[in-house]
């Protein structure tokens, strides 16, 4: 919260926040109910930042003005704000420097708006900075590619889980020609087809669907053994993420269950991992110029 000296300030601001897109949030208003004088009265105007994090500083302030400004692309901004100032009745006139070096290894730019308001912006030069402890993924699968491999036995079953899988990536920002459907046999026969479409190196991650039914499936622990072992390694051989969403049940209800009724959606399930395991694998692969994989295991 940061207390402003006056009504114009605010304003002024309130307006140069909304020029550069942040988002904003539920605002207040509480005037006195005697007295009319603006001491009494106050308002509050709220800029939803999508990351941030609160610094306290003790001694003396690494920049002049009292509202600094942490971001993630300084030059973006800066042009952004030129933008603004040049189109206000009285242009750039209070003035924006250019981003420069700090001493305490970040680049600043100050813009002032008018006489006693300023406002600094300023970005880390350290890519380690505020960074989390934790390298995490993000649930966005806009612009990746995603393979779909699903078995037509116990289609009831599996459509279902196609449905939930593709409504998480649609729902998850993925064009539709985004997404490749494959339809194979049965649950034997996914590990092939995955490792095909693994390989082609196109996909960012693959989906496995499938449904094995104990008491109809003869030799059913060699079989679910199998295709889960064909998946992993392809997963591992290949460097693709892989989520496996095929369920392992022991009745027909069970499944249905598990296919969107009582138990969720596995399907959805698997496709929100696959999104999520593509964007670590992309954040591992920036950090460390290398491929890392991990199961995901979402059946069962
Ligand atoms: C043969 C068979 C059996 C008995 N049960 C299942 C099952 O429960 N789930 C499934 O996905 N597929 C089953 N299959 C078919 C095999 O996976 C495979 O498609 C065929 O054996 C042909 O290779």
């Amino acid at each position: 919260m940061v207390r402003v000296a006056s009504e114009a300030d605010f304003s002024e601001l309130a307006e140069l926040f909304e020029a550069l897109g942040f988002e904003q949030g539920k605002g207040w208003s509480e005037r006195a109910q005697q007295e009319s004088s603006s001491e009494n009265s106050s308002r509050g105007a709220a800029f939803l930042a999508p990351l941030g994090n609160l610094e306290l500083v003790y001694g003396r302030l690494p920049a002049d003005p009292p509202l600094l400004i942490e971001v993630t692309a300084l030059d973006e901004i800066h042009t952004a704000v030129k933008t603004w100032l040049m189109g206000r009745p009285e242009g750039a006139a209070g003035g924006i420097s250019e981003p420069t070096l700090t001493d305490w290894n970040a680049r600043l730019f100050t813009v002032e708006l008018r006489p006693g308001l300023s406002v600094a912006f300023w970005q880390s030069e350290n890519p380690l900075h505020n960074r989390p402890m934790a390298i995490e993924g993000d649930l966005s699968a806009a612009g990746r590619r995603f393979a779909i491999v699903a078995a037509r036995w116990n289609a009831v079953i599996t459509d279902r889980l196609l449905q939930g899988a593709l409504d998480a990536l649609l729902r998850s920002g993925c064009a539709r020609t985004d997404v490749e459907i494959v339809r194979v046999p049965g649950a034997w026969e996914i590990p092939s087809a995955a490792r095909t479409l693994a390989e082609t190196g196109r996909f960012a991650a693959i989906i496995t669907l499938g449904v094995l039914l104990r008491g109809e499936t003869a030799h059913y622990e060699a079989i679910y053994n199998e295709v889960a072992r064909g998946i992993g390694q392809s997963q591992q051989e290949t460097g693709v993420p892989h989520a496996f969403g095929v369920l392992t049940c022991e009745t027909l209800e069970q499944a249905l269950d598990r296919a969107g009724l009582k138990s969720g959606n596995k399907g959805f399930e698997a496709g929100i991992a696959a999104i999520e395991m593509a964007s670590i694998q992309e954040k591992i692969q920036m950090e460390n110029g290398r491929v890392s994989t991990a199961v995901i295991e979402v059946g069962s």
